[in-house]
C-alpha cells in the first residue's frame, strides 16, 4: 500500500542552494541578524557576513584554483562557524562539497579524497599532518590545502580560507549557472545497504526541497525573533526574542549539515555552534544562551536522563529537542521528561534522502511519543516484504507491498531522494528503482496515525552514537591481520551507552594457535577512526555462518550475541 504524506504538497524551489537561501524575496530577518555564534568564543556571523564571505571565497576559488563547475572541495573538520561560508562559497563557484569526519585515519580520508576526486581540501590546522599525508597519497598538492578556524599556519605554506576570500574579493567573477536537478551540491559518504562507504550524490534540488520540507514539519514554529504568536508550544516566559538552536552535532554528517549548517539560513534562527559535545559545556550553553531547541542523538538523551551534572543547570528554556540517526527507546524519552520536563521528539532519515523523511510533530508530542513522527510533504512511502536484492536491479525485483501496521522494509519516493552513488551504478541499481523508489534497508511499520516505528534493519550498517560503521570496511581491515582467515562484524546494542557497538567474529588459520586478541584490538584500533573501534569485543569462532552463495548470515551472529548476553 502506497501512503502519501498528510501534508499538502509544497511548491519546490527550482533554483540552486545559494540563490534559494541568499536571494530570497520573502526573507523576514535583516542581513545584520546573527545566524552562527561560536559557543566557546562568541564569535558571530550574521546572515550578511555568511553571504559576503561565501561570495568572496567562491571568487577566490575561481581565481586561485581555476575552479570549474563540478570540482569537488572536501572538508575534514569538526563543526565550525567558518564552515557555512566555505560551503556556500564552493556552491556559488559551481563546486560540490564532500564532508569528512576529521577523526578519520590517513587511509580513511585518502579513500574519500580519491573516490570523490577532490581538488582542494579544507581542514583545521590541528589536523594538518593527517590531511597532508592523505593528500600526498592521492596527489593533492600542499597549496590546495586550505585552513579554517582561528589557528593559522605560521609558515605560510597553507592558505587560510580568509586569504582565499581576500584574494577573491578584488575579482569580478560571477556565480556559476547551475542546473539544480542535475548538478551535485554534496557528496557525503554512506555505506548504503551493503559494502564500503560510497559517495551519495545530492543535487541542489534534493537539498533545497528537504530544507523546505523540514520547515513545514517544524510548522514554521522556530522563529528568528519570537514574533509568531500561534505556537503549538509556547516559549517559557519571559520570552527573550526568537528561538535559539544549540548545534552540538557535526556538520560533516548529513543530519548536522542540513539541519544545523543550512536550515538556519532559511529560518533565521540563531545557532550556537559547539564543535564537540560534552555534557557540561552543552548544559552551560543552554543556560547561558537560553537555548530553546537542540538536535541530539540517543547517547545525549541518555545523559539528559541519567547524568548527575545535568541537574545543576537551568535548562528550562529548552522547549523541545529532537533525536535521530539511531533508535531511541520510549523509556528514555519518558525518563528525560520526568526528570527535566524536556520533550524529545524524533526524526528519521538517511544520507540518501538529504536526509529528513519523517519528523515528530510539536503539538502531538504526548500522543506520538516514541515514534519517528509523520512523513514530510511531497513524499510517498510503502512498506514491503524485505527481499534479497544483492544480485541486482531494484527495478526488476518487485517486492510485495504490505498494509498499515504490518512490519517490513521501508521504501520511499520524493524530491529529496538522492541521484545515485558516485561512480557506482551497480550499488545505485540495488537500492533505487528506475521509477524513483528507494529501498532504505530499514524495517518498521506505520500506525493508524501515520507515524513510523523503526524496529530493525535489513542492511548491514551499524550505528555507533549516530555515526555509520560499515561492517564490510571493518572486515576488510581484519582479514589483513596475520592469522585471520575469515571474519564478520555485527552491531550489538549496549544499553549503558544507548548505542550499538561493533563486534567482530574471527576465524583463525590454525585453531590450535589462538590469536592474541589484545594485540588484534590494538592493531585494529590504530587503523580506524574512533567510532569504528571494536567496542563490542572480538570473538573467536570456528566458522562464519554463510548462505549457499557465501553471504554472511548476520542474523545468526546476532542470535549468538543475544544468547551470550543472556547466558
Ligand atoms: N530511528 C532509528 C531513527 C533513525 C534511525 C536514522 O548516517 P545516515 O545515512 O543518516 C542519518 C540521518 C539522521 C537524521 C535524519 C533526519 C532527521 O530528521 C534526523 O533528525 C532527528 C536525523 O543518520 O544513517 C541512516 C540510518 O540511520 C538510522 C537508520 O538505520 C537509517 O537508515 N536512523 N534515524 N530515528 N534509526
Amino acid at each position: 500500500m502506497v501512503t502519501k504524506s498528510r501534508h499538502s504538497d509544497l511548491d519546490l524551489p527550482s533554483v540552486d542552494i545559494f540563490t534559494f537561501l541568499f536571494k530570497r524575496t520573502n526573507r523576514k530577518f535583516p542581513d545584520s541578524h546573527p545566524i552562527f555564534r561560536d559557543g566557546l568564543t562568541d564569535k558571530t556571523y550574521t546572515f550578511g557576513d555568511v553571504q559576503q564571505f561565501a561570495e568572496d571565497f567562491g571568487k577566490g576559488l575561481r581565481s586561485q584554483y581555476d575552479w570549474q563547475k563540478g570540482d569537488v572541495l572536501a572538508i575534514s573538520s569538526l563543526s565550525d562557524i567558518d564552515m557555512p561560508p566555505i560551503i556556500f562559497g564552493t556552491l556559488w563557484a559551481g563546486g560540490t562539497v564532500s564532508t569528512a569526519n576529521p577523526g578519520y585515519t590517513v587511509r580513511e580520508i585518502s579513500h574519500q579524497l580519491q573516490d570523490s576526486g577532490a581538488k582542494c581540501v579544507v581542514t583545521h590546522y590541528s589536523n594538518i599532518e593527517t590531511v597532508k599525508e592523505a593528500c600526498g597519497t592521492v596527489g593533492i598538492a600542499d597549496d590546495h590545502i586550505i585552513i579554517l578556524g582561528d589557528k593559522k599556519d605560521s609558515t605560510g605554506r597553507f592558505k587560510h580560507w580568509t586569504s582565499v576570500c581576500d584574494l577573491g574579493k578584488a575579482t569580478r567573477f560571477a556565480a556559476q549557472k547551475l542546473d539544480p536537478k542535475n548538478d551535485a551540491a554534496f557528496l557525503v559518504y554512506s555505506s548504503g545497504t551493503t559494502g564500503k562507504p560510497k559517495g551519495v550524490k545530492l543535487s541542489h534540488y534534493n537539498i533545497t526541497s528537504n530544507v523546505l520540507q523540514l520547515q513545514v514539519a517544524e510548522r514554521f514554529n522556530l522563529t528568528w525573533d519570537g514574533s509568531q504568536t500561534t505556537r503549538d508550544i509556547p516559549l517559557p516566559e519571559p520570552r527573550t526574542g526568537g528561538d535559539k538552536i544549540l548545534a552540538c552535532l557535526p556538520f560533516f554528517h548529513i543530519y548536522g549539515l542540513n539541519v544545523l549548517a543550512l536550515s538556519p539560513l532559511y529560518s533565521g534562527v540563531t545557532t550556537i555552534v559547539l564543535s564537540r559535545f560534552d555534557v557540561d559545556t552543552w548544559c552551560q550553553l543552554v543556560q547561558k544562551h537560553k537555548i530553546t531547541y537542540s538536535y541530539v542523538v540517543p547517547p545525549i538523551v541518555l545523559y539528559l536522563a541519567k547524568h548527575p551534572t545535568v541537574s545543576s543547570y537551568d535548562l528550562s528554556s529548552l522547549r523541545m529537542t529532537q533525536s535521530g540517526a539511531a533508535p531511541l527507546t520510549r523509556e528514555l524519552i519518558e525518563q528525560v521528561y520526568k526528570r527535566l520536563g524536556i520533550r524529545i521528539k524524533q526524526g528519521y532519515g538517511l544520507s540518501e534522502t538529504s536526509p529528513c523523511l519523517y519528523q515528530g510533530a510539536w503539538d502531538s508530542w504526548d500522543v506520538d511519543i516514541g515514534t519517528c513522527g509523520a512523513l514530510l510533504p511531497n513524499l510517498m512511502v510503502k512498506i514491503c516484504e524485505p527481499f534479497d536484492n544483492s544480485s541486482g536491479d531494484a527495478a526488476a525485483a518487485i517486492p510485495r507491498e504490505l498494509g498499515l501496521g504490518e512490519t517490513g522494509e521501508l521504501h520511499v519516493k520524493g524530491p529529496n531522494v538522492f541521484e545515485g552513488y558516485h561512480g557506482n551504478p551497480k550499488a545505485t541499481a540495488e537500492c533505487l528503482s528506475s521509477d524513483g523508489w528507494f529501498r532504505t534497508g530499514d524495517v518498521g511499520y506505520i500506525n493508524e496515525r501515520g507515524n513510523l516505528f523503526i524496529t530493525d534493519r535489513v542492511k548491514e550498517l551499524i550505528k555507533y552514537k549516530g555515526f555509520q560503521v560499515p561492517p564490510a570496511e571493518l572486515e576488510g581491515y581484519l582479514v589483513d591481520f596475520p592469522g585471520v582467515v575469515d571474519c564478520a562484524v555485527i552491531g550489538i546494542y549496549n544499553k549503558e551507552l544507548a548505542t550499538e557497538v561493533p563486534r567482530a567474529y574471527v576465524v583463525t588459520e590454525n585453531p590450535l594457535k589462538p590469536l592474541d586478541i589484545q594485540e588484534l584490538q590494538r592493531w585494529f584500533s590504530s587503523r580506524v577512526a574512533n567510532h569504528k573501534k571494536l567496542r563490542g569485543g572480538i570473538r573467536l569462532v570456528e566458522q562464519i555462518p554463510k548462505n549457499s552463495s557465501g553471504k554472511i548470515l548476520r542474523k545468526d551472529l546476532k542470535a549468538m550475541a543475544l544468547a551470550e548476553s543472556e547466558a
